[in-house]
C-alpha cells in the first residue's frame, strides 16, 4: 500500500494493551482517510448503548493520505469521537506535529477505547507503545505540559493535549497542541480526559510511502504557487483575522448574542488593530508556507504579557458577541480558553447567552455569582475561570447552551445559539439565508467548516432563495468537508489564495498510485455525509427536520441596527432550502437517507441496521 502507511494502532487503555492492525484497502478507497475512517469506525464499534463518556466511546486520531507529505499545508489531523456536546458524531481538525509524527511513526489512525487506571501519558515511539504515569501534569495547563513534554520527548515530538477543562468533562472541552493550536470543538478534549489520558506523544524514524517519487517536484511547484499567489502577503499578516473587517461590513459580525450583526466597537478587535498593536511572531502549521498563527502579546490585564494566537473566530466570540471591544480582553480570554484547552466558540456563546437570559430576568446575578454585562472583560474572566474548572453556577454554563436553556425553560432556547447542541460559530444568519443552511446540515452541529458559504451567498444575492443556492452549500460541503477532512490537508491554501483544486486528485494519484477523479472524490465525501447522518438517526430514531434548523432568534428578532435594519430569517425561505436540500442529497422530507440513496454509496449495511432500529425508510 502506497500514501497511507497501512497500520492502524488500536490501544486499550484499561488493559494496558495494544495491537497494530493492517489498515482494509476497501476502507481507504471507499472513504480515504480522516473524517473517513473516522465515521466508519464510530458506525461500526461505537453504537446508542455507548454513551460519550464510556470507556467504550473511540477516541480516534485519523490522519489521510496526504497528511505529512512535503505539500502545501500538510500538517493536519483529524480527531473524532462520539460527541458529549451533541451526542452525535464530533470531530475536529488539528494542526500539529503530531500529524506528522504519526505519520512518520507508520500509521494512519490510532484507535484509543477503555478508561486508564491513572492519569496517564501515552506514549507511541514507533511500534513501541508505552504508558506513562502522567504525575503532576494531571491538573495543568496546556502550555506547561507541552512544555515538559517538549522536554522529555524533544522539541520534534508530536504532542496532543487535553487541558484542566478537559479533565473536568467541560462538554466543548477541546484537543490543544504545539502552544496554542486547538481542535476538535464537539468536546473531544473532554472524552480524553474521560479516559484519564493527558496527553499523546507521537514520534516517528520512518518514511510516509508514496507511490511516484515525482511528488516530491509537485509539492514544490505547489508551494511556489502558494508563495506567488495574490493576497499572499496580507494573508502572513492577518490570516483569518482580515475577516473581522469583511463581517463588519457586511453585518454578520455576532454582536450580543448573534442579536445584531455590526458592532459599534469593531475597530478595537480588528486585523488592522492586531496586526499594528499586538501582533509579535507569525507562526504556522507543519509543511506550511502561508503561515496563518498571529501570536499576539497581552498588553494589560491580569494576563498581562502573556502570549495567544488568535483567529477570527476567538475575536468573534469573545469580542463582539459579548460586547468586547478591547482587544486585551479578547486576548485574554482567548489565552485562557487555550491554557485551559475549552473551545473559544462555545465559551463566548454560553456567557452571551447567560447574560442576556440575565438581562430578561430569567436567572440572578446572586445566582450566577456575577453580574454578566455586555463589554465587562472583568466579569467575563471571573465567568469564563469559573466555567472552565466548573466552579459555582460555571458547572451549569459548561454543560454548553442546549442544556443550560433546557433547564432555565421559560422560552430561553429561542437564544440558545446552537444546532444540534454544537453551538454556533462567528457568522449572523439573520440576513443570510445560505449561511443558515450550512450551519442547519453540518455534520457535526453548528460550525463553519464544512460549508463557509457566506462569501458566496453575498455574490449571489442575500435575498436570493434558490436551488443554485442550495447546489452551492453541497459543492462546499464536498469540497471542505469530503476532500479536505479525508485527504487531511489544511484548506487554507485552496480557498484564501485561489491554490488550484485539480492539485489534490494530482497529488492523491502520486502519494497513492490510484486514480481519483474529483467527481470521485464528491462520491466518497457524499458517502462519509450519508454515514454520518445515519450516525445521528441511529442516535436519535425519532429525527425530524427541525434536528436541522437553526435557533428560534434569526427568525423573530430582526436586525436593530446597521444597514440590514429589519432583516429575518424568513421560515419559509428556509423550508424551501431544507427541502431542496434533501432531495438533492436523497433524503426523505425529515432529512433521512433514502434507501436508493444509501444503496448507490454502498451502504446496505446501513439499511438494515437502522430498520432494526425503527427508523422508518423510503424507498
Ligand atoms: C475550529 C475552530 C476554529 S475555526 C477556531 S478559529 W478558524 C477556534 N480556534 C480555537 C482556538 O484557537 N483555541 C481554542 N481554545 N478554541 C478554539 N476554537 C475554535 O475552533 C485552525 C485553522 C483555522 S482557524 C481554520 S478556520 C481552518 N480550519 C480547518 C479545518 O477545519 N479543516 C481543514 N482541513 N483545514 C482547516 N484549516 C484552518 O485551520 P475545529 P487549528 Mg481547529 C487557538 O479545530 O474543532 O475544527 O474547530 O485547528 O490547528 O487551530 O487551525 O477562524
Ligand atoms: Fe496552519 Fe494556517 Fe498553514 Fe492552514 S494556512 S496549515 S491553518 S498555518
Amino acid at each position: 500500500m502506497k500514501g497511507w502507511c497501512g497500520k492502524i494502532l488500536r490501544v486499550d487503555l484499561t488493559r494496558t494493551k495494544h495491537v497494530i492492525q493492517a489498515l482494509d484497502e476497501k476502507l481507504a478507497r471507499d472513504y480515504l482517510g480522516g473524517r473517513g475512517f473516522a465515521a466508519k469506525m464510530l458506525w461500526d464499534e461505537v453504537g446508542p448503548d455507548v454513551g460519550p463518556y464510556d470507556p467504550e466511546n473511540l477516541f480516534i486520531i485519523a490522519a489521510g493520505p496526504l497528511t505529512g507529505l512535503l505539500l502545501p499545508s500538510s500538517g493536519k489531523l483529524v480527531v473524532a469521537a462520539k460527541s458529549p456536546l451533541t451526542g452525535g458524531y464530533g470531530d475536529g481538525n488539528i494542526g500539529t506535529k503530531a500529524a506528522v509524527q504519526l505519520r512518520k511513526a507508520g500509521y494512519d489512525m490510532l484507535i484509543l477505547k477503555g478508561r486508564a487506571e491513572k492519569p496517564t501519558v501515552l506514549v507511541v515511539n514507533d511500534e513501541s507503545v508505552s504508558f506513562k504515569d502522567a504525575g503532576d501534569l494531571w491538573g495543568s495547563k496546556t502550555y506547561h505540559a507541552q512544555k515538559v513534554l517538549e522536554d522529555e520527548y524533544g522539541k520534534d515530538a508530536g504532542i496532543l493535549l487535553t487541558g484542566p477543562s478537559g479533565e473536568k468533562l467541560v462538554r466543548f472541552a477541546v484537543i490543544v497542541s504545539d502552544y496554542g493550536r486547538a481542535g476538535g470543538r464537539p468536546g473531544l478534549g473532554a472524552v480524553l480526559g474521560s479516559k484519564n489520558v493527558k496527553a499523546i506523544v507521537f514520534k516517528g524514524s520512518g518514511e510516509i510511502p508514496v507511490a511516484d517519487e515525482e511528488i516530491a517536484d509537485m509539492g514544490k511547484q505547489g508551494y511556489e504557487e502558494v508563495r506567488n499567489a495574490k493576497g499572499y502577503d496580507f494573508w502572513i499578516r492577518q490570516g483569518t483575522m482580515m475577516t473581522v473587517e469583511w463581517a463588519q461590513g457586511n453585518s454578520v459580525l455576532p454582536t450580543w448574542n448573534f442579536t445584531e450583526g455590526v458592532f459599534d466597537q469593531a475597530d478595537g478587535i480588528s486585523g488592522k488593530t492586531m496586526e499594528e498593536q499586538f501582533k509579535v511572531l507569525r507562526k504556522g502549521c507543519p509543511n506550511c508556507n502561508m503561515q496563518c498563527g498571529n501570536v499576539c502579546e497581552i498588553r494589560e490585564g491580569p494576563l498581562k504579557g502573556g502570549k495567544t494566537e488568535l483567529d477570527y473566530e476567538n475575536a468573534g466570540m469573545l469580542g463582539s458577541n459579548i460586547g468586547i471591544g478591547d482587544m486585551n480582553w479578547v486576548l485574554t480570554l482567548n489565552l485562557l480558553a487555550d491554557e485551559m484547552g475549552a473551545d473559544t466558540i462555545s465559551l463566548g456563546s454560553v456567557m452571551a447567552f447567560i447574560t442576556e437570559a440575565h438581562i430578561k430576568g430569567l436567572v440572578s446575578e446572586d445566582k450566577i455569582g456575577i453580574k454578566p454585562r455586555w463589554g465587562d472583560g472583568e466579569a467575563y474572566y471571573r465567568l469564563a475561570e469559573m466555567i472552565c474548572n466548573r466552579q459555582g453556577y460555571g458547572d451549569v454554563l459548561a454543560e454548553g447552551v442546549r442544556r443550560v436553556a433546557l433547564g432555565l425553560g421559560r422560552g430561553s432556547m429561542a437564544y440558545a445559539m446552537h444546532v444540534k447542541g454544537l453551538e454556533i460559530s462567528a457568522y449572523d444568519c439573520h440576513a443570510a439565508p445560505g449561511m443558515a443552511l450550512a450551519y442547519g446540515t453540518s455534520p457535526i452541529g453548528a460550525h463553519h467548516k464544512d460549508a463557509w458559504y457566506i462569501a458566496w451567498e453575498l455574490k449571489l444575492g442575500r435575498e436570493v432563495i434558490s436551488r443554485e443556492k442550495v447546489e452551492g452549500v453541497i459543492r462546499m460541503q464536498r469540497i471542505r468537508g469530503g476532500l479536505f477532512e479525508s485527504a487531511v490537508t489544511c484548506r487554507l491554501p485552496w480557498i484564501e489564495l485561489n491554490f488550484n483544486l485539480e492539485w489534490y486528485p494530482k497529488y492523491l494519484k502520486a502519494a497513492t498510485g490510484l486514480e481519483f477523479t474529483l467527481e470521485d472524490l464528491w462520491k466518497i465525501s457524499d458517502r462519509i455525509y450519508n454515514l454520518i447522518r445515519s450516525y445521528w438517526i441511529r442516535e436519535y430514531p425519532d429525527w425530524s427536520r427541525e434536528m436541522d434548523y437553526p435557533p428560534e432568534k434569526w427568525f423573530t428578532q430582526p436586525l436593530s441596527k446597521g444597514p440590514l435594519k429589519g432583516w429575518t430569517l424568513k421560515s419559509s425561505d428556509y423550508d424551501q432550502l431544507l427541502t431542496w436540500y434533501y432531495e438533492a442529497r436523497g433524503w426523505d422530507r425529515n432529512g433521512i437517507p433514502k434507501i436508493s440513496t444509501l444503496k448507490s454509496l454502498g451502504l446496505e449495511n446501513v439499511i438494515d441496521e437502522l430498520k432494526d432500529r425503527g427508523v422508518k425508510l423510503e424507498e
